[in-house]
């Protein structure tokens, strides 16, 4: 890094200080998988206890201002109390999730369900999360929908997608002024035989249906072995479609495990046609947030490498010689162009990644920080009986 001139840093470092990552309020409190829940101590018992714990993380790492919600996970009387909190303690409320997959009465669906009275309840979940994006002054309604089938004949494929555009349109005909629909995609789980929106091609094609304010969500732990997700990164931007990314590792299916843990390499690749396109600036309007659990190891400290580790990745990307990489490019040099790449991922981004903290005034090792702070003994003494996630509560 040392050989990199001063304009170069200043550039990657004034990229680097734009940069905002979103934490969502759900990895704060306890998770598991379906085998066990395995509790940790001082874990948030409520949503305010969350965000003060996301303001902590924002604290530290001085780029993750907003706390994504989860309803109703998160329900609170009074919504607009609970974003005048977050503001007191230096955040904002970020997305508003709905959950239509956690009631008895989607078995069969929530807004694909062949029963209307089905269909009508979910629908009037996803209007109540709107009328908590007005309280919240939240931009992001993000939609994911567990809908599917399980066995071959169990419905009507076509009907299904049918019932999802409808609900879908009432929804975005309910968004005011500047409110986005992100409507998330996953390849299969808990539907195994079809699932309902599985690509993101379906959900492309539902938002070119409903209109501009309806974007893609890609999360990263949603896609078959092998997907090359910066295609999916790059087609989107072309379409000006690309509306967030729910950010976490996987090794298998949807593990939820720390952003760039399992395959630092394709963070990066994918963080390279975010710097290409120039979306990384807050104003070109991509959510960079995580989707996280974390099960087995301390909490905030995880959120904070996870923070880390989506800068590390941009650190990178911003790295890459644009003028080199297009020039080998076009005189068609294959391994020269690959070089140009493979060059800026080997840079050891660290120094600098410090070196921008301080500038911010912030200890230029977070997690170092955070366990000089006290303040998980503070919390683990405060807080007795936390909160579940929502996973199985
Ligand atoms: C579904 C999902 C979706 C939910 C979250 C808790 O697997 O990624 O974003 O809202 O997990
Ligand atoms: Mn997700
Ligand atoms: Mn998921």
């Amino acid at each position: 890094m040392s050989h990199l001139d001063q304009a170069t840093r200043d550039g990657v470092k004034r990229a680097l200080r734009e940069q905002r990552i979103e934490t969502p309020s759900w990895a704060y409190a306890n998770s598991g998988t379906r085998f066990k829940v395995f509790a940790q101590q001082g874990v948030p018992r409520d949503p305010y206890e969350k965000i003060a714990d996301a303001a902590v993380v924002h604290r530290l790492t001085g780029v993750a201002p907003t706390v994504a919600l989860h309803i109703p996970w998160d329900r609170v009387d009074d919504y607009a109390d609970l974003a005048k909190y977050a503001s007191d303690q230096g955040v904002a409320l970020g997305a508003i999730n709905s959950n239509v997959f956690q009631d008895d009465d989607y078995k069969l669906g929530s807004v694909t369900n062949p029963d209307p009275r089905v269909r009508r309840k979910a629908i009037d979940h996803l209007l109540e999360c709107v009328g908590i994006m007005d309280a919240t002054g939240s931009r992001d309604l993000k939609l994911w929908f567990s809908d599917g089938t399980n066995y071959p004949g169990q419905d009507d494929i076509r009907a299904r997608q049918d019932r999802l555009a409808e609900a879908l349109s009432e929804v975005y005909g309910r968004l005011g002024g500047e409110q986005r629909m992100l409507l998330e995609y996953k390849l299969f789980e808990p539907a195994f035989y079809t699932t309902d929106v599985p690509d993101w091609g379906t959900a492309y094609a539902h938002c070119l249906e409903l209109g501009p304010r309806a974007q893609v969500v890609i999360d990263t732990g949603h896609h078959a072995p092998g997907t090359n997700i910066e295609f999916i990164v790059a087609f989107l931007l072309r379409q000006g479609r690309l509306g967030a990314f729910d950010f976490n590792s996987r090794f298998y299916a949807d593990d939820d495990l720390m952003v760039g843990s399992a395959d630092p390499f394709q963070l990066f690749r994918i963080m390279h046609e975010i710097v290409r396109a120039d979306a990384l600036r807050p104003e070109y309007g991509i959510a960079f947030m995580l989707d996280q659990c974390h099960n087995i190891e301390p909490k905030i400290p995880a959120i904070i490498r996870s923070v880390m580790n989506v800068q590390e990745a941009t650190a990178k990307a911003l790295l890459v010689d644009g003028t080199a990489l297009a020039a080998a490019q076009r005189a068609g040099d294959v391994l020269g162009a690959n070089a140009v790449l493979m060059d800026a991922y080997a840079a050891d981004v660290r120094p600098l990644l410090a070196e921008l903290r301080a500038d911010l005034g912030l200890d230029p090792d977070p997690i170092a920080a955070y366990r000089r702070s006290g303040y998980l003994e503070k919390i683990t003494a405060e807080r007795v009986g936390g909160q579940q996630a929502g996973w199985g509560a």
